[in-house]
């Protein structure tokens, strides 16, 4: 057999999903570490009032007690009864500063970065290890170690011969992890898993995938790919099957800057009137507005959404000429737009939102591309 040349010998890759542990619930800890030994609950609470709203997520002593993400913050508070439990409203502002500078440490340490979350990002790291698991494992601890030092947060970290088996990887050891799966120990290490650890398969495909006998990722790749197919369509089928021999070649992609800033939020009452509307997309505006001095940007359109109180969406949106960060500008300009859609329409607001886009730097003025929107 010929040699292969070098060009021909294609690097093995090596890519990493660190994620960090508990996020917003570990903000909490890192401000005030006299929360560290208490369950701590980050809640969004409705802004119907009360105690109505769901948590977001809690550390691992609230854990122990069964609160976690997404259940009803009446049913989390009857887990910790009698406990000396915390709960927070949450703070995405803190959150997202955090963020940012746990990214940039991350970023300095990837051949290619990809954020995949407000907590989680994907690292390519193949050419700075060589290809090599036990270099691409002291990374991890350096990581890790660095994180620690200059934020106080914890996180866990899969490393793997793509992404899909990084993430489980990640996802295997928690809080604190670091798991490190070879190219070799790939089948070995997902075959005995759960199906429903692969992205993809929830509840419903869990339980059609039960009643064929396969529980297993082991089962899922012992499965013929023909009868998947049949079973879940083309896509999926190949999916599934690829994923369970642990094969997924989606690379790790930098993404864009944000192009556009969403704020949404639910209004006390539903309401036509004007001034009680304006009361709310006025701190909406405001919040926009500090997001756009935090990153040096201007804005070229302005726009405006309605949920109103059949569930039906509105939204109208204008030019502005200049472009324009300033409070006032922005509140007046959002101000016209619920007038004009008032006029037009007999819409009872239920939640209302500012967005905008065309965001330019101060400085030079140039485009962004992609996109950022938050719901809250
Ligand atoms: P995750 O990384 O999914 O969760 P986590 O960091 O809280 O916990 P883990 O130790 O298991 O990684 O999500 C990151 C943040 O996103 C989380 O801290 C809060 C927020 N979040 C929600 O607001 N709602 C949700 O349902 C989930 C899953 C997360
Ligand atoms: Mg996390």
């Amino acid at each position: 057999m010929k040699p292969l040349s070098e060009k021909q010998v294609s690097r093995q890759r090596v890519i990493m999903l660190v994620d960090l542990d508990y996020f917003f619930a570990q903000c909490e800890e890192v401000r005030n570490p006299s929360l560290k030994d208490k369950p701590v609950v980050v809640c969004v609470y409705s802004e119907r009032g009360g105690e109505s709203g769901v948590v977001s997520t809690a550390n691992y002593e609230a854990r122990k007690h069964g609160v976690k993400s997404g259940i009803p913050i009446s049913v989390a508070r009857k887990r910790l009864v009698n406990v000396d439990a915390v709960f927070l409203p949450v703070d995405h502002e803190y959150y997202n500063r955090v963020s940012e500078d746990v990214m940039s440490i991350l970023k300095s340490h990837a051949d290619v970065f990809e954020q995949a979350g407000v907590d989680e990002a994907y690292l390519d790291v193949s050419e700075r290890v060589e290809g090599d698991f036990d270099k691409a494992g002291e990374l991890a601890r350096r990581i890790k170690e660095e994180v620690r030092r200059s934020k106080g947060l914890t996180c866990s970290i899969g490393v793997g011969p793509n992404k899909l088996v990084a993430k489980i990887a990640a996802d295997s050891q928690k809080p604190d992890g670091l798991t490190i799966v070879k190219p070799e120990e790939v089948q070995a290490f997902l075959t005995p898993l759960p199906v429903n650890r692969l992205v993809g398969v929830g509840v419903k495909t869990q339980s059609i995938m039960e009643s064929l006998g396969v529980k297993t990722i082991g089962d899922l790749a012992g499965y013929d790919v023909q009868r998947l197919i049949e079973l879940f369509g083309e896509k999926l089928g190949v999916y599934f099957h690829n994923a369970s021999h642990g094969v997924d070649n989606r690379p790790v992609k930098e993404r864009d800057e944000a192009k556009s800033i969403s704020r949404i939020s639910t209004l006390k009452e539903d309401t036509r009137d004007l001034d009680a509307i304006m009361r709310k997309a006025g701190e909406l505006c405001g919040e926009i507005c500090n997001e756009l001095s935090r990153r040096r940007l201007r804005v070229k359109q302005v726009g405006i959404i309605v949920v109103a109180k059949d569930m039906s969406v509105y939204s109208r949106s204008k030019t502005l000429d200049p472009p324009t960060s300033d409070l006032e500008d922005l509140k007046k300009n959002v101000r016209e737009l619920f007038e004009k859609l008032l006029g037009e329409s007999g819409l009872e607001a239920r939640r209302v939102g500012v967005r905008v886009s065309g965001l330019v730097k101060e400085e030079g003025q140039k485009p962004l591309r992609a996109f950022i929107s938050r719901v809250e």
